[in-house]
Formats: C-alpha cells, sequence, structure tokens
C-alpha cells in the first residue's frame, strides 16, 4: 500500500512540476499538433508537408493535419476543428495575408498558442500568433530584381517583363512582387508589360503565358515567375509558341526545386531564387519550446541563396526537394 501512495504522491509531483513550468501540459504526455496547410498546388507544397510529417514523428509529436485545397475558409475550418479537439498547438501556412483575426481570436480564447510557417498574416495584434516560421519574400524579389539588373548592365532596353504572379493575397505573391519593383523602379529600360497569377500551379503558368505568347510575340524580353511550377508551365507555353526559353526569353524563377534545376540543366531557365520548404525540424522545435513555456522570437528566417543556370548541375545531386 506504502508503495502506490508513494508513486501516486511521485506523479502528482511531476505533473505539479509541469503545471508549474505554466504550460498546464505534463512532461511526459505527447503532444498533439494541429497543421493546417494550404493545399497541394505545387512541387514545393509536396515538399514542405513531407518535411512537417516526417519531422512530426521524428520528434514524436502525434500530428493532426489537414489539406485546405487553396481554400481560406478550409483551413478556418480546420483551425476551428482543432481547437474544437483542444490540441496542444496549431499551426498553418496561410493562403492569404488577410482575413485570420476572428478564427486566431478563437484560438487565443481557447488558450492554444498558433504557430505561422511558410506564408505571414497581416494582422494589427501580433500577439495572436508566437512565431512565423519562413523565408523573407521581399529579399527573394529583390534577389530576382538584382539578378535582373546584372544580367542586362549592357543593354540598354527596353526590356519588357511578364509577371507570372502567385496566389493573388498570397504573402510571396505579395513580397515577391514587391521585391523586384524596389530594385528595377528606378531603371527606366525595365517594364513590366504584363502582369497576371496563375495561382502557383503548372496549368495557371502555362494558361497565362498562353496569352501573353499570343498578345506580345517576341516583345517579351523576361518572363519572371513567383514559383517553379507556373515557370515550367510558362517553358511549355513557349515552346509550343516556336520561342527559345533560356535563350530569346529569359526565365527567372523562385523556390529552387528539382524541377527548376532540371530546367536550368537543359538551358531553359536562367536563375532560381531558393525558398525552402524544409521547415518541418525548425517547426516541431519550435512546438516543444512553446510548450515548455519557452519564449521563441516573433520571427524565424530561413536562410537561402539564389542558383543561376552555371551551376545547377553540379548543385543538383545535393538539393533535398
Ligand atoms: C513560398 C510558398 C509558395 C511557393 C510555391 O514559401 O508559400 O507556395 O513559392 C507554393 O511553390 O505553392
Amino acid at each position: 500500500m506504502k508503495l502506490a501512495i508513494r508513486m501516486v504522491a511521485g506523479g502528482l509531483m511531476a505533473t505539479a512540476f509541469a503545471f508549474a513550468a505554466g504550460t498546464g501540459h505534463a512532461e511526459d504526455k505527447q503532444i498533439t499538433l494541429g497543421f493546417a496547410q494550404v493545399g497541394a498546388e505545387s512541387a514545393w507544397r509536396t515538399a514542405n508537408t513531407v518535411s512537417v510529417k516526417q519531422a512530426a514523428k521524428d520528434a514524436g509529436i502525434n500530428l493532426k493535419f489537414s489539406d485546405a485545397q487553396q481554400k481560406q475558409e478550409n483551413q478556418i475550418k480546420a483551425i476551428r476543428s482543432y481547437i474544437a479537439q483542444k490540441v496542444d498547438v496549431i499551426a498553418f501556412s496561410p493562403v492569404v495575408e488577410s482575413g485570420w483575426e476572428p478564427v486566431l481570436q478563437e484560438a487565443k480564447r481557447a488558450k492554444i498558442p498558433v504557430i505561422l510557417t511558410d506564408r505571414n498574416i497581416d494582422v494589427k495584434d501580433t500577439s495572436l500568433y508566437v512565431t512565423m516560421i519562413g523565408s523573407d519574400f521581399l529579399e527573394e524579389g529583390r534577389r530576382g530584381g538584382k539578378w535582373l539588373e546584372e544580367r542586362y548592365k549592357n543593354d540598354a532596353g527596353p526590356i519588357n517583363i511578364v509577371e507570372l504572379q502567385g496566389t493573388v493575397g498570397s504573402a510571396p505573391a505579395n513580397d515577391r512582387h514587391a521585391g523586384l519593383i524596389e530594385v528595377i523602379k528606378n531603371d527606366p529600360k525595365f517594364k513590366i508589360i504584363a502582369s497576371q497569377s496563375g495561382d502557383f500551379t503548372l496549368a495557371g503558368g502555362k494558361q497565362v503565358m498562353e496569352a501573353f505568347a499570343k498578345t506580345y510575340g517576341n516583345k517579351i524580353n523576361v518572363v519572371y515567375a513567383h514559383n517553379d511550377d507556373m515557370a515550367l508551365g510558362a517553358i511549355q507555353a513557349m515552346e509550343e509558341a516556336g520561342m527559345k526559353p533560356g535563350k530569346d526569353i529569359a526565365v527567372v524563377s523562385f523556390d529552387a526545386t528539382k524541377g527548376g534545376f532540371e530546367a536550368m540543366i537543359a538551358g531553359k531557365m536562367n536563375v532560381d531564387v531558393e525558398c525552402s520548404p524544409l521547415l518541418g525540424p525548425q517547426l516541431m522545435s519550435a512546438v516543444k519550446d512553446v510548450v515548455a513555456g519557452k519564449e521563441l522570437p516573433k520571427r524565424i528566417v530561413t536562410t537561402e541563396t539564389v542558383f543561376p543556370m552555371s551551376v545547377a548541375a553540379q548543385v543538383l545531386p545535393t538539393r533535398k526537394y
């Protein structure tokens, strides 16, 4: 009998210490994370999902996962269901920047911490989320613009750019555009003659580029695509229109996926600005820190680089997505 009492007392003590840490989560209880993913629109997204699922397994975290098919209402529904299930932490990649306050206030009232990954949100009250883990899309856009500046430094112009934008209202689309403008706005030889969303998909990129090729033909000097999937679709459209992507028309893209490297090796894409989807490990470490009651920086930026066509063949074997 005495042993049983001691064991119960020991257990209570351990729980008490855990609660003392202010996390309300007993140290030995498995953490449950609810993750609301954007969708499966691109190779980048697929790699991101693989990274999150594998990292949860490696971390011993119980993962509840949902795919919103790129619809905000589906992400909001998923977050509400995680609140109802009383998960320990909620994480998501916001498909667009606005419209999140109501559901995040519900999570706050339920005392469930929220972590943003990949894309940011535009909210006044930043206490609605603990931290945002992901790329600096504005810097990515600047990198694309700087590559164009260097490529055309001895060219008087005009340099006509057609832009394939990502999902309307999404942080990567807004900022990859804004970063480009920051760089080229003071150089009048660069002109964005057309800009339209291909929604980050291959089919969308192809469809938009078919229309641009018909309207502008050989007036186009540059295709600036917000991700590899749209760039690959645009390359197909250009070739079907008898154009030579990577030669007559420079192709600037983002993500640095395997498909992008293969296009650069084939001489059809000129530069790929890296945007890493491998956020799973950082996310799981942040989840554990939040549950343990540790302080986290409001912003955790992933380190990235730029891959010009000239290095693609030697770098591809080292790539993980
Ligand atoms: C960027 C990510 C974007 C990728 C696209 O972090 O949100 O969404 O650039 C993906 O490939 O669809």
